[in-house]
């Protein structure tokens, strides 16, 4: 996602936390922070000076398969295991289980573990964050927004979120946060606690994640789409439920997350 789907979904945790990982939080933010979502961003800004993390922010599965299994598609170019976003938010979640020990915070930066993990847990449900590897989710793939020459990635991380908000949302990103807010206490409300839990596990369910962002790209963000679609109304419409119940998810899992963690 761009700045405003990492606002988003950061926005929707921060609301839904307890009071216990409120204070957590708020503890580990940087002191120039006021919220997560005033940090959620970080870790695309911080990819090019951190070299290794660029590659976490992603999972590139096998072409045309739609389905994704972490033994087989959890490792960078290099093929080293757990090296993409599913590893990531599991690796940063064990970092944070240690915040109430001095030697674990010695030994790791927890407040870049918990921008880490609340930019990731964003990440992970953008479909094509989950795409195939021949088109590195979809930046190979070139089409038009509406009369805007983009690629199919760039549309998805941003376009659908940034024309819902012109249309919609007064263009005012609080205004579309508010409309997902809405309908998690409302239409979506019997399927909440679906999303936050894993079965008999806790959260997260990096895997879980994934397979759903995987399988929404094969049937929303790939579909119809080859190289030099235009892409307009009738592709807009139809997508952006998938956009705001991505944007949902991906904020009331942080949340539980955050929740798990710190009690
Ligand atoms: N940071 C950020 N956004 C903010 C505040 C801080 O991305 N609003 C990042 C920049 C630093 C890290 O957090 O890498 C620590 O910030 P600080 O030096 O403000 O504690
Ligand atoms: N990306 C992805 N899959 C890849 C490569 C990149 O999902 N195989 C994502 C990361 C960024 C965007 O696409 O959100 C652009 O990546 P880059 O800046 O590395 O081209
Ligand atoms: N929405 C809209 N027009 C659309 C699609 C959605 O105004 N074509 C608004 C209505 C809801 C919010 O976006 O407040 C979420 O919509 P959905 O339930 O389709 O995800
Ligand atoms: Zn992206
Ligand atoms: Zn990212």
């Amino acid at each position: 996602w761009g700045i405003d789907g990492h606002y988003t979904i950061c926005k929707i945790a921060q609301s839904r936390l307890t009071g216990a990982a409120a204070n957590a939080v708020k503890q580990l933010l940087p002191e120039s922070a006021e919220d997560l979502a005033s940090v959620c961003s970080w870790a695309d800004r911080v990819k090019f000076h951190y070299h290794w993390s660029s590659e976490l922010h992603f999972i590139d599965t096998p072409d045309n398969l739609c389905n994704y299994q972490y033994n087989r598609d959890c490792k960078d170019e290099n093929g080293e295991k757990g090296r993409c976003v599913a590893g990531a938010i599991n690796n940063y979640t064990s970092q944070l289980l240690g915040y109430e020990s001095s030697s674990f915070r010695a030994a790791y930066n927890l407040t870049e573990a918990l921008m880490f993990l609340s930019h990731f847990m964003g990440d992970i449900h953008q479909p094509l964050h989950v795409g195939f590897t021949s088109d590195k989710g979809g930046n190979t793939i070139d089409v038009h927004w509406y009369t805007r020459k983009q690629v199919l990635h760039h549309v998805w991380d941003d376009n659908i979120i940034e024309t819902a908000e012109d249309r919609y949302y007064s263009s005012d990103v609080d205004v579309l946060v508010a409309a997902i807010q809405q309908n998690i206490t409302n239409e979506w409300a019997d399927q909440v606690k679906d999303w936050e839990t894993c079965g008999s596990t806790k959260p997260p369910c990096s895997d879980t994640y994934a397979s759903e962002s995987i399988t929404a790209a094969c049937e929303w963000a790939y579909k119809d789409v080859s190289e030099g679609s235009v892409l307009e109304d009738a592709y807009f419409l139809s997508r952006l439920p998938t956009v705001h119940l991505r944007l949902a998810k991906g904020g009331v899992r942080l949340a539980a997350t955050l929740n798990s963690i710190f009690k």
